[in-house]
């Protein structure tokens, strides 16, 4: 069994060492989740519900502990690593209570050809959901599967990063100490371990990541046809019309891109400004970010890249951007000092630079004018990718109308990543992006197969679903279907 190590990303230090899984382990803890989760599965909801949140206790009691191990993997400042404890928690919370009034079976009308039929609708769990998750949110992110699928019935093994396998290791561990199965386990490696989870016989894949291993993902599960969530990044734009209160949609562009590095899913890449208040705005958010300072410090906005190679493709980006005729209103490829990155402003970047069509993950905002609102959606609906976006504005008509023509799984109005910690609203994405939606109930569905049930009361007044019936009941059931149907409406 080989060994992975973890590193702090500003010192290079030894976080911890762990075991990685290999095939042969990852198939044991499946086997053994397999029947933790016929165990979950049999409890009553209250009991599901009450373990899901005797374990939201141990995320809470211990959260300055968590929020230590994340900082010592990601980077991040500990406001960071406890904002996003925070907001798993109150997904955790909403997962819980809501499982059962989501999926619970309910009588569905059955319609006028079924009469005689009542007929049950139920969601029932998968049985074992492999969850492999993302290094930059390393709490936040995977619990948005996480936690739907436990509540939803299912047992979890969980492959975290690579780059934070010790806070994956503390979620598994806080499990055991409130619950007495394994219906929620960790595995720790690479991508080896991810393919050995996907390749295992786990009943659903729910990954985040890059959309190209999402795509070896899901060629993997094309085998088993393993159904598959998938959250892989966006290129998310917010776009500035000419009524926005500016100085709003500055401060919110700039905490949108600079927050987490410029290493959140749904930050902002892209912003778009209508021409007639392009200067003002780029003068506003120029200033904002050049007072954001990244570092190792806890009074650092915002910490280290936490993944060496992404440094290599902010700097790929921020080139060929300049290049490509843009040109840098702050910093530029000078703030490139590893393991840090300084706020970098960019404008007039070419729509077909890499800057513009890659996801950049970095602490950097392009800014370029556009003539209207109506081109600012058309460029931002143009991307393969479509996470969210944003829309500053002041008229709320305009506001939920572009909302509404975004391509793109969430849309915030005047502000940035509104949805994060609205723990009702589904979260996924379109195209690149990804499909499927954790959080909510939808969340909740995504993790459930529907389950259609009839119970036939009594027999069919008109019965057709024989090969005896009679030429007048044929007739009769003819004559209905015309007089329903044949309207034109
Ligand atoms: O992603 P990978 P990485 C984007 C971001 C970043 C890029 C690369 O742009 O620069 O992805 O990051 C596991 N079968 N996002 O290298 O490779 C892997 O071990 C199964 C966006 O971290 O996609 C890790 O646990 N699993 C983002 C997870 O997949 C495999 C969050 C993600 O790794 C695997 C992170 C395989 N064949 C990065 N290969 C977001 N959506 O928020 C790797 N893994």
């Amino acid at each position: 069994m080989s060994t992975l190590v973890s590193r702090n990303p500003v010192t290079g230090e030894v976080v911890a060492e762990h075991a990685a899984a290999d095939e042969a382990t990852v198939r044991e803890v499946v086997t053994r989740a397999r029947s933790a989760g016929l165990w979950w599965t049999s409890r009553r909801p209250r009991e599901r519900r009450d373990a899901l949140l005797r374990w939201k206790s141990e995320l809470v009691a211990g959260s300055a502990d968590l929020a230590a191990v994340i900082r010592a993997e990601t980077g991040k400042p500990t406001t960071g690593a406890l904002l996003e404890v925070m907001l798993a928690v109150e997904h955790l919370d909403w997962a819980a209570r809501n499982a059962h009034k989501v999926l619970r079976r309910r009588k569905v009308a059955a319609g006028v050809l079924a009469m005689n039929q009542r007929a049950l609708l139920e969601y029932v769990p998968f049985g074992v959901v492999g969850v492999i998750g993302p290094w930059n949110y390393p709490v936040y992110t995977p619990l948005g599967s996480i936690s739907y699928a436990l509540a939803a019935g299912n047992a979890v093994v969980f492959k975290p990063s690579e780059y934070t396998p010790g806070v994956g290791q503390w979620l598994a561990d806080a499990w055991a100490r409130v619950c007495p199965e394994p219906v929620l386990q960790v595995v720790i490696g690479d991508g080896r371990t991810g393919q050995a989870v996907v390749e295992s016989d786990v009943d659903m894949v729910a990954f985040t990541g890059s959309a190209d291993t999402a795509r070896r993902v899901m060629a993997a599960c094309a085998t088993r046809l393993t159904p598959l969530v998938v959250e892989a990044g966006g290129k998310d734009a917010l776009i500035v019309a000419a009524d926005a209160d500016l100085d709003a949609a500055a401060g919110a562009a700039v905490f949108g891109g600079l927050g987490n590095a410029g290493q959140t899913c749904a930050g902002v890449e892209r912003v778009y400004v209508v021409a007639d208040v392009y200067d003002r705005f780029l003068a506003a958010v120029t200033e904002k970010a050049s007072a954001v300072r990244p570092g190792a410090d806890d009074s650092a906005a915002y910490g280290p890249m936490t993944m060496p190679g992404q440094i290599e493709v902010v700097r790929r980006h921020v080139s060929d951007a300049l290049a490509g005729g843009g040109v840098a209103a702050l910093g530029g490829t000078d703030s490139i000092r590893a393991p840090f990155v300084e706020p970098i402003v960019l404008t007039g970047v070419a729509e077909d630079s890499r800057a513009m069509r890659e996801e950049t993950f970095g602490p950097t905002l392009v800014v370029n004018p556009v003539r209207d609102v109506e081109e600012a959606i058309r460029l931002t609906n143009a991307s393969p990718y479509g996470l969210a976006a944003a829309i500053f504005t002041r008229d709320k008509a305009r506001g939920l109308s572009t909302a509404r023509r975004l391509r793109t799984g969430a849309v915030s109005v005047n502000s940035v990543l509104g949805f994060a910690a609205v723990p009702a609203l589904p979260f996924g994405g379109v195209g690149d992006s990804g499909f499927g939606r954790v959080h909510g109930a939808d969340g909740l569905r995504e993790f459930s197969r529907p389950k259609a049930v009839t119970w036939q009361r009594c027999r069919a007044p008109i019965d057709l679903m024989r090969f005896d019936a009679s030429p007048r009941a044929v007739r009769t059931a003819l004559r209905l279907f015309r007089m329903r149907h044949g309207r034109g409406h």
